[in-house]
């Protein structure tokens, strides 16, 4: 939805009750792992957050918000696209289940130590915007749309208080961009006109 702003798309957002998987069962027909966010385009269904901005920024494109392929930092372009998610998400994901939805299972511990390793894997991160505004190619692009996504999720869950300064500020000079807060406002404007009370994580 924060790309779609930035590129000045007009799209049509559906809200989903969480998770869709029991609440939702028609959305199995197009996503059959029940997950969010899906994106539908003329028969083109995609299922990967991040995938789904490289597609509506190249397909809708050209924007400087992706890095060519003959630009320097192209492969860091590229690593942090997947980084995002492939690193930093998915500990958190554990997390989420086993210390805050399944914690009467016992597995709270195993949870807590994902959360550990959430934090130790943003070192790279750390250690980059140290000395840049930007994750790469010295201007705003879709991978700091997926960098933000897990510094933004961790202060949702409870852990924001273990980003670093330099974490916080990137994410802070992220949610400053109006496309962001226009972005922001309407998943709140879709959430009640649709009557879908959003995630309270
Ligand atoms: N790698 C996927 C992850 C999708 C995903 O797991 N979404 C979660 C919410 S953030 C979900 O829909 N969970 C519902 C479920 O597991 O039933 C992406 O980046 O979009």
């Amino acid at each position: 939805l924060w790309t779609t702003e930035e590129l000045e798309l007009d799209c049509e957002v559906v809200m989903l009750p969480f998770p869709p998987r029991y609440l939702a069962k028609d959305f199995l027909l197009i996503n059959p792992l029940g997950t969010v966010p899906a994106l539908v385009d003329n028969g083109v269904v995609m299922t990967e957050s991040v995938a789904i901005a490289q597609y509506l920024a190249t397909r809708y494109g050209p924007t400087q918000l992706v890095v060519a392929a003959d630009e320097p930092e192209y492969g860091d372009f590229l690593d942090f696209l997947h980084h995002s998610e492939a690193t930093l998400t998915f500990p958190q994901t554990v997390y989420i289940r086993f210390h805050l939805l399944e914690k009467a299972k016992g597995l709270d511990e195993a949870g807590q130590l994902y959360a550990d390793w959430f934090v130790a894997r943003l070192a790279r991160a750390e250690l980059r915007l140290g000395e840049r505004e930007f994750i790469c190619a010295n201007r705003f692009t879709i991978a700091d749309i997926a960098m933000a996504y897990p510094l933004l999720l961790a202060q949702r869950i409870g852990l924001g208080e273990r980003l670093s300064p330099v974490l916080s500020d990137y994410l802070g000079r992220l949610m400053d961009r109006e496309a962001f807060k226009r972005a922001s406002a309407r998943e709140v404007a879709e959430s009640e006109r649709q009557g879908v009370p959003l995630p309270t994580w």
